[in-house]
């Protein structure tokens, strides 16, 4: 007998319901594993960073978290914020840290629509209505440039800057990151999405390497639309989206009301990736921490365990990845609903029936 693929990930489930969600996709993917007849495993290694680790320690991640992180194939992330802290401190201190020390750029957001929950949209085919948000995840609006009181003038005085990046390469790459997504798709389109008549200098860079990279995909149908008709075309036209792309704090937004529109945040997934595979990519549920719902087990382990699928097609298992889709949309047919989508089953009822659907 073979020795069966091994897959090291490393967890952090983090902070409020990250805590709950991250437990129950590491429950599904071990069943998934333990039902592979020894064809693949998960090796894991959990990490108690995050707000309560920034209380006791005043750090959000260890000082050699980073260089204990690079060397696993995953890592599984939970959500972050808690109110004791500062958001800006704990975002920039774990998530956003992560994400540019390994060069996840893509940030990839599908936005699924799942039989038996009802979506704002009220189309009678929501099911077949899918898209996805590529977000490009390392500079833009969250390069993290600016500074306070740059006026020196003191209380009521204060003048704050924060400045959006763009490069020319970062751009381009995300783009064509869109375009090769575009060409795995039934309809071959990407929508690209700036502010660019109200934002002339980073966004228009964007606007004019769009145009070049989208020459390169002649057979690829384009549209270039502003963040603002976006957002009513996401709640008007969604038939016509395929592969949306936009910067960082944009497509931020823009997947936050797909979700929502899908039926709710607690269902969106969502994969940080370093397409390279020099570094670990993270896979993580859009949502965030939650603290009104956490440790209550009403959570939606739906967004985290999408978010596990994306890890196995990240990792070469793509039949791995459509049983875990199977499974969620068996569990949603059959109503089995945490309380964000109109039910009242508990994380752990829902994770048991996506465990269950495994081998239905
Ligand atoms: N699981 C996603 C998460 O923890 N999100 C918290 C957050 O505030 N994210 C901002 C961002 O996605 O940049």
């Amino acid at each position: 007998m073979t020795a069966p693929r091994m897959f090291r990930i490393a967890a952090i489930p983090a902070d409020g319901v990250g805590k709950e969600v991250v437990a129950a996709g590491r429950a599904v993917l071990d069943a998934l594993a333990e039902g592979s007849a020894g064809a693949f495993a998960f090796e894991w290694e959990e990490f108690p960073w995050g707000c309560e680790f920034y209380e006791r320690t005043g750090r959000m991640i260890d000082d050699d978290g980073l260089d204990r992180l690079k060397d696993f194939d995953a890592i599984y992330f939970g959500a972050v914020g808690w109110p004791t802290v500062p958001d800006h401190i704990s975002l920039w201190g774990l998530r956003l840290k992560i994400c540019q020390n390994f060069d996840q750029w893509a940030n990839v957001r599908p936005v699924q629509f799942l039989p038996g929950i009802t979506s704002p949209l009220r189309k009678a085919d929501d099911t077949e209505l899918d898209w996805v948000v590529v977000r490009e995840n390392s500079e833009g609006e969250y390069a993290g440039l600016g500074g306070r009181n740059l006026s020196g003038r003191g209380p009521g005085g204060e003048v704050a800057v924060q400045s959006a990046l763009f490069t020319e390469v970062g751009c381009e790459r995300i783009m064509r990151f869109a375009f090769d997504l575009a060409r795995t798709r039934a309809r071959r389109k990407v929508s690209s999405v700036t502010k660019s008549n109200a934002q002339q200098y980073g966004m228009v860079l964007w606007d004019d390497v769009f145009k070049r990279v989208a020459a390169d995909y002649p057979d690829v149908e384009t549209e270039s639309v502003l963040v603002d008709a976006m957002s009513a075309k996401f709640v008007l036209h969604p038939e016509d989206l395929s592969v949306v792309v936009a910067s960082n704090l944009n497509a931020d937004i823009l997947s936050d009301l797909g979700s929502a529109l899908a039926g709710s945040l607690g269902l969106a997934a969502s994969a940080n990736l370093n397409p390279k595979r020099r570094f670990p990519s993270m896979f993580e549920p859009v949502h965030g921490s939650a603290p009104d719902i956490a440790g209550q087990g009403l959570a939606n382990p739906i967004g985290a365990v999408g978010s596990a699928a994306l890890m196995l097609e990240h990792f070469g298992l793509p039949d791995q990845a459509a049983r875990l889709h199977k499974a969620i949309e068996a569990t949603t047919a059959a109503g089995i609903l945490t309380r964000d989508v109109g039910g009242s089953a508990s994380t752990e009822d829902v994770t048991k029936a996506l465990i269950d659907g495994l081998n239905a």
